[in-house]
């Protein structure tokens, strides 16, 4: 069949939406209550729909993840140096940023991109005050090795599972692991609120600490204990996410679907690498679809098949390049041991479109045109170059 380029553009990902019916009944709830923000009843019930979904009372929403990290890193006293990852949206380390904490990049591993344990004790000094992992791509870090680390060092640790909502390990919610972690529900992730963000801690004590931070400090109408900050949590957002989360089973489904479309479709293109199989008992989520392209192989970069695609109106992204350590506002600080496998995997990595309603047929069209694009490269064929997208069908 000959390659067309989509009518429309194919986004990286694209927000689950419930019903408008189903969501209109929850707005008309909160026009009846007159509440829409400071802990409604909506909220509440947020709270303790996720609260029994985690198996636990420690929770805690906030308006978006980046402000549940940062305050999460305040509330628990997190100061000095922590160690962390370059390979990672850039708000985890802004979080650390907020609260004068110096981050210390170390490298991560190669197959699923979590940071690597040796690299972590190698990096620790007296002023390490904490570890803070990412599950990147909702890849669960080496869990057990780190919490070693963490345990012989004294060291809290803390993970930034933005990605990970809905990932178990050995039966257990992903936020079983670690002193606390952080999920993003911003509205490009698998599971959303609109904007949202949530803590989960194993002490119990911190609950109210968290709740005074995202509220001003108010313990009262009149008694400020800390100086907060607003990061608190509203109805649509809370109503939203009660939806979406009715939903969780179907959009992990579907996209568990579009992973496997995705390795059967590209699995004997040279130069294209999947990360390998996760552990057994792992339960994943399947939120990005990461690949590597080896240019020697592939016959052409990472950023020209980024490129390339574009014109085939599919837009991947490059999360996430540039290290964090290479953006402005982080080179100066000191990097700890080499970043060679963070610097390869950044230098390699594309995400591709992946999300519900994505259908199968277009993520076949998707493999065609990198199949194309990867031939004509190697063959030095004529160029696989639609003349204009939306106009008449280009032909390869
Ligand atoms: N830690 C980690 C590891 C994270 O990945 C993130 C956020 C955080 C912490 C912080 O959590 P939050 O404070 O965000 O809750 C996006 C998201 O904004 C960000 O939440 C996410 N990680 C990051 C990986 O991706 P951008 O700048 O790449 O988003 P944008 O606007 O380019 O959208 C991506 C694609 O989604 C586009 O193709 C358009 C499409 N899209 C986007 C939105 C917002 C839609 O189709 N509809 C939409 O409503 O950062």
């Amino acid at each position: 069949m000959p390659l067309r380029p989509f009518d429309k553009p194919i986004l990286v990902t694209r927000p689950f939406l419930p019903s408008l019916d189903e969501f209109m009944e929850g707005i008309k709830e909160i026009w009846d209550n007159r509440w829409l923000t400071n802990n409604g009843p909506i909220v509440q019930r947020f709270s303790r729909e996720l609260s029994n979904y985690y198996e636990t009372e420690n929770v805690c929403l906030f308006n978006n993840g980046t402000l549940a990290l940062q305050i999460g890193l305040q509330g628990m006293g997190i100061t000095g140096e922590v160690i962390t990852t370059p390979f990672t949206f850039v708000a985890t380390s802004h979080a650390l940023y907020w609260n004068k904490i110096r981050p210390v990049f170390v490298d991560i591993e190669p197959d699923h991109y979590t940071l690597d344990p040796a690299a972590v004790e190698a990096a620790i000094t007296p002023w390490t005050s904490a570890i803070l992992a990412v599950h990147v791509y909702g890849f669960p870090c080496n869990l057990n090795a780190l919490a070693d680390i963490a345990r012989r060092h004294k060291l809290a640790l803390i993970y930034d599972a933005a990605h990970a909502f809905g990932v178990s390990v050995g039966g257990r919610p992903i936020s079983h692991f670690g002193d606390m972690s952080m999920f993003s529900f911003h509205a490009t992730k698998l599971f959303h609120s609109i904007e949202g963000g949530m803590l989960t801690f194993r002490d119990s004590g911190l609950k109210e600490t968290f709740d005074y931070l995202k509220n001003f400090g108010f313990k009262n109408e009149v008694e400020v204990v800390m100086p907060g900050t607003n990061a608190k949590m509203n109805e649509m957002q809370a109503l939203m996410g009660m939806l979406v989360l009715k939903q969780l089973d179907h959009l992990i489904g579907s996209s568990r679907r579009i992973d496997a479309a995705y390795r059967e479709c590209l699995k004997d293109v040279p130069g294209i690498r999947f990360p390998p199989p996760l552990p057994a008992g792992v339960d994943y989520n399947f939120i990005f679809q990461p690949i590597e392209v080896d240019e020697e192989q592939f016959g052409m970069s990472r950023d020209a098949l980024y490129e390339r695609l574009k014109e085939w109106n599919v837009h991947t992204r490059r999360y996430f390049y540039p290290l964090i350590c290479d953006y402005a506002c982080y080179r100066s600080i000191p990097v700890n041991g080499s970043l060679a496998v963070a610097r390869r995997v950044a230098d390699r990595i594309l995400t591709l479109p992946i999300y519900d309603s994505l259908e199968l047929s277009d993520v076949e069209g998707i493999c065609d045109i990198v199949i194309s694009l990867q031939q004509q490269a190697t063959t030095r064929g004529p160029s696989a170059r639609p003349a204009m997208i939306d106009k008449a069908a280009p032909v390869v």
